[in-house]
């Protein structure tokens, strides 16, 4: 048997290399450009559907493997703005993203006709290439004429050519500008815990989705496979391209048409097919106070255990009922890895035994990884008892009348995330090496070193430690610092496929399990990671970002990714940042930002100085200013969620999207829109009182002294921003309902009035609107619906009034109102001299109206 040992030892010794991230086997792209690609044959074309064989063209290229012979290719005009683009193995399936995992959308019925769609596909036959164009203009969005398609078994590429200087934005999570840079970027996905999130690398979700901007439109590109990959933005020879290299899966492409006119559009067209963001509860916008390692609740850091000693029960629901009688909410962190505790009496872990809900090794064994508890296993969302589990942990654990009574959680770590250094030979050393609970009370298992054989001739399919092409992930090889890529999930996936899903599986699970325990109620879920159509179940932290200026500023372009591109709106950096040690001037800034995102969370590293508001005097009045804004603007931003809950209408709006034909915006990513007119423009410079922003060409108004501003398609400077303010700016053509007042809870702002202001824009109109119901049921009983409209002195308040609250309108400001008013009436009947007053100098009309607000009413002044 000497050949054996031989070709073994070369085996073993190409997974060292592999092993030490040696690999990455480079080939010139001048190499794939040239593969001589597929010709089509057998084109049908039926109504809605075109399909056709792909043939190879003589031998293919074979260079991370040898290319398939035959693909299946499928065109579907799913609907008048989108058309679906399938290319898969004619002769074997491959993995695609579970339906389950991820719902198809619905198609049109009729089918479109079409040459009726507002975009085109169309095709060279030999050698194979396709674009697609818009219908009216004939203005190619995405063409792969001048590269040909390279399917190979864990090697797929798709090169499109892209004009000069491409406006992209999408393709995560990174932590590049939210306007990609198109010169040589390498946008890796592959699940990975990234403390730091560093530039450059692969971070914890997968949004392979893009928008691309042009002043003649807005379209979309979304790639619906779940392998690893590297998406390319090159720019070789003076060609700008993209290019896609995907280590498994099929082509999937969703192409939409977007807009030529309202780049919103093609944010709407997304969410029809990664589902629309979940509705979450009023109180989530409050403020939220958190750390990692307030000490540590659980038992040796296993999840779903309270520590004895320390956190016990009885103690736990004391804190919890105070701040339940308090109207606050609480929320713990719950990661998916189980402590490996055999006979040790750890529920969690028993129970999940018995079940046999834990991934699964290549030998069937449970597969191992070092997390916060020491060795653990991880549960396999595929596995049909799994929600069964989860669900059961979840009741057992946070029973509201003998466990801890949580309201929201946040899941982490689900990359999953494993500390155990590839290959993780023996996680029980490692466990014990990192000084992780534990600690052991029986030696190790036999510590035999896993050995990847891997064939020097033939690439394989199951090739799944160290596929051919090697992705840029960060960790280095695929299975480094995670769940191993051979192992299976219950229903023979494996975990090279099914990686990148895993967060937001868990995200789901999660969620169903929050619903179990309260029915009828929305959940709240913040994670980690994601996968496309997250937002459909889960918010989203940016992950352990530092307490930098750098990361300061990169939040709002993270932000704008999963908010107005991804649709997972629910979504917010730590503010003052996660590791690192905060300083006061930081702090407070971020704390004037933090509350324009979504998701408002202080939070901090265990190691770090402590950094809560209160622990600065600077840094306490900062946050008391823009959390009074924030609370008083809760019910617009509420409004914008339904919105978005109802058609995937952002909630955040990148400059660009109010002014898709100012070239100035495109690469905006220091201010934002919070809703759709609250522009926010904060200090970005370190340290610094001034900042320079851009106001495009547009009336606006000052949030604090609301006189108006004549926006020039110019920058303004402002010097002498105290720390505790932000400049903000209402864009003009807008009716904002305000309450009146702040509050401390947010169950106490819901009893606080009403007050309309209206912004009039360049053309003398606005409009708004506003939604309230009971802001916790998913199907509330009522609801109340309102339309703000203003136009010629009338502002008019109309719609449904099914919720009953019992507030009132307290009062009405008008901004820009060039002169004094002779007469003020509302709803017909004059208002008194003294219930109205008017500023000159600013602009506004005070009218006081103390109306309840449970029917129509309207506001004029003459
Ligand atoms: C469609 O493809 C054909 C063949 O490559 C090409 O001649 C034609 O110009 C294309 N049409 C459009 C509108 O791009
Ligand atoms: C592209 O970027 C990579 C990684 O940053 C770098 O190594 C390479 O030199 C760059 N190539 C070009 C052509 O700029
Ligand atoms: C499976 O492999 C792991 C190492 O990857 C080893 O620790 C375990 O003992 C093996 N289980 C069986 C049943 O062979
Ligand atoms: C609401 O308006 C009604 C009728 O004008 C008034 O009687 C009542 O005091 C107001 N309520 C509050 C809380 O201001
Ligand atoms: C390096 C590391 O493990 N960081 C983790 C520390 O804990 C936080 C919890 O907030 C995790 O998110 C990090 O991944």
């Amino acid at each position: 048997m000497p050949t054996l040992w031989s070709s073994l030892r070369v085996a073993v010794l190409a997974s060292l290399l592999h092993a030490t991230g040696l690999h990455a086997a480079f080939v010139d792209p001048k190499v794939l450009d040239a593969c001589s690609g597929y010709s089509a044959s057998n084109i049908q074309s039926s109504g809605a559907v075109l399909t056709a064989d792909l043939v190879l063209n003589g031998q293919g290229c074979n260079v991370f493997g040898s290319d398939i012979k035959k693909l299946g290719l499928k065109v579907t005009y799913e609907t008048s703005t989108r058309i679906n683009v399938k290319i898969v193995d004619a002769a074997a399936s491959r993995f695609e993203v579970p339906q389950d995992v991820f719902p198809r959308p619905p198609v049109s019925t009729p089918p479109v006709v079409p040459s009726s769609a507002e975009i085109q596909f169309n095709y060279t036959a030999s050698p194979f290439s396709f674009s697609v164009y818009r219908t009216a203009s004939r203005e190619v969005l995405f063409s792969t004429a001048s590269y040909p398609l390279i399917f190979e078994p864990q090697y797929l590429r798709v090169k499109t050519s892209l004009p000069a200087n491409a406006n992209i934005y999408g393709l995560g999570e990174h932590t590049h500008p939210f306007h990609l840079p198109t010169q040589n970027t390498t946008l890796t996905l592959w699940s990975r815990d990234s403390y730091g999130i560093p530039v450059g690398t692969n971070l914890y979700g997968n949004h392979p989705v893009y928008f691309e901007h042009r002043t003649t439109g807005t379209h979309g590109v979304f790639l619906l496979n779940a392998n690893g990959m590297d998406i390319k933005l090159t720019n070789a020879g003076g060609a700008p391209a993209l290019e896609y290299n995907v280590i498994g899966g099929v082509l999937d492409f969703y192409f939409l048409a977007g807009s030529t006119t309202d780049p919103t559009a093609v944010a709407r067209q997304y969410a029809q097919v990664a589902g629309l963001p979940a509705e979450v509860p009023y109180w989530s916008f409050g403020f939220h106070q958190c750390r990692f390692g307030y000490k540590d609740y659980m038992d040796r850091r296993r999840v779903f255990t309270l520590d004895p000693q320390y956190f016990p029960v009885n103690r736990m629901r004391e804190i919890v009922n105070y701040l339940h009688a308090r109207d606050q909410k609480y929320i713990v962190m719950t990661d998916p890895a189980v402590g490996y505790a055999p006979n040790a009496g750890y529920g969690a872990y028993d129970r999940g035994t018995a079940l046999d809900i834990w991934l699964k090794a290549a030998n069937g064994s449970a597969s191992l990884g070092v997390v916060w508890p020491g060795v653990t296993v991880y549960p396999d969302w595929f596995h049909p008892k799994v929600a069964q589990y989860w669900n059961k942990e979840f009741e057992l654990f946070y029973s509201p009348t003998n466990g801890l009574d949580i309201d929201g959680v946040w899941i982490d770590m689900n990359e999953p995330a494993s500390f155990c250094d590839y290959p993780c030979a023996n996680p029980f050393q490692q466990a014990i090496d990192q000084r992780l609970p534990p600690p052991r009370t029986s030696p190790p298992p036999n510590p035999n070193a896993p050995i990847f054989v891997k064939s020097n001739t033939i690439v394989k399919r199951d090739d799944l430690l160290n596929p051919p092409y090697a992705i840029n992930n960060a960790a280095g090889p695929i299975s480094a610092k995670t769940a191993f890529t051979n192992s299976k999930h219950f229903n023979g996936l494996t975990e090279y496929d099914a990686h990148n899903l895993y967060g937001a599986m868990m995200s789901t699970a999660t969620s169903k399990a929050m619903l179990a325990r309260r029915p009828g109620k929305r959940t709240f879920v913040i994670t980690r990671s994601t996968f496309a159509g997250a937002g459909r179940d889960t918010g989203k932290w940016l992950g352990d970002n530092l307490s930098t200026w750098e990361h300061y500023r990169i939040s709002i372009a993270g932000m704008l990714g999963f908010a107005s591109v991804y649709q997972v709106p629910m979504v917010g950096s730590d503010i003052c940042g996660f590791g690192a040690d905060a300083t006061e001037r930081l702090c407070a800034r971020w704390a004037t930002l933090g509350a324009f995102y979504p998701f408002m969370r202080n939070h901090n590293q265990d190691s770090s100085p402590s950094q809560e508001f209160y622990r600065w005097a600077s840094v306490t009045q900062a946050a008391k200013n823009v959390i009074d804004i924030r609370y008083r603007l809760l019910d617009y931003i509420y409004t914008a969620f339904h919105q978005a809950h109802l058609d995937g209408t952002p909630v955040l709006h990148p400059l660009w999207f109010k002014y898709p034909k100012d070239k100035t915006t495109f690469p905006i990513d220091l201010q934002f829109f919070y809703g759709d007119s609250i522009l926010v423009s904060p200090v970005t410079q370190d340290d610094s009182t001034s900042v320079t922003f851009y106001l495009p060409n547009d009336i606006f108004y000052d949030f604090k002294t609301l006189a108006p501003v004549k926006g020039l398609g110019a920058p303004v400077t402002l010097n002498n921003v105290p720390f505790t303010d932000i400049p903000l700016h209402i864009k003009g053509g807008a009716v904002l309902p305000l309450r009146a007042q702040s509050a401390l809870t947010t169950t106490a702002l819901r009893k606080r009035d009403f007050e309309f202001i209206v912004a009039p824009g360049t053309d003398g109109t606005a409009s708004g609107a506003l939604y309230i119901d009971d802001g916790e049921s998913i199907v509330p009983s009522t609801t109340t619906s309102l339309k703000l409209t203003f136009k010629n002195g009338l502002l008019s308040v109309q719609g449904v009034f099914g919720y009953q609250t019992s507030v009132n309108t307290s009062r009405v400001r008008f901004l820009g109102v060039a002169k004094a008013p002779g007469t003020v009436q509302v709803s017909g009947k004059a208002v008194a001299k003294a219930a109205y007053s008017y500023d000159a100098a600013k602009q506004v009309l005070d009218v006081t109206i103390g109306l309840p607000l449970n029917a129509p009413f309207n506001v004029q002044y003459t």
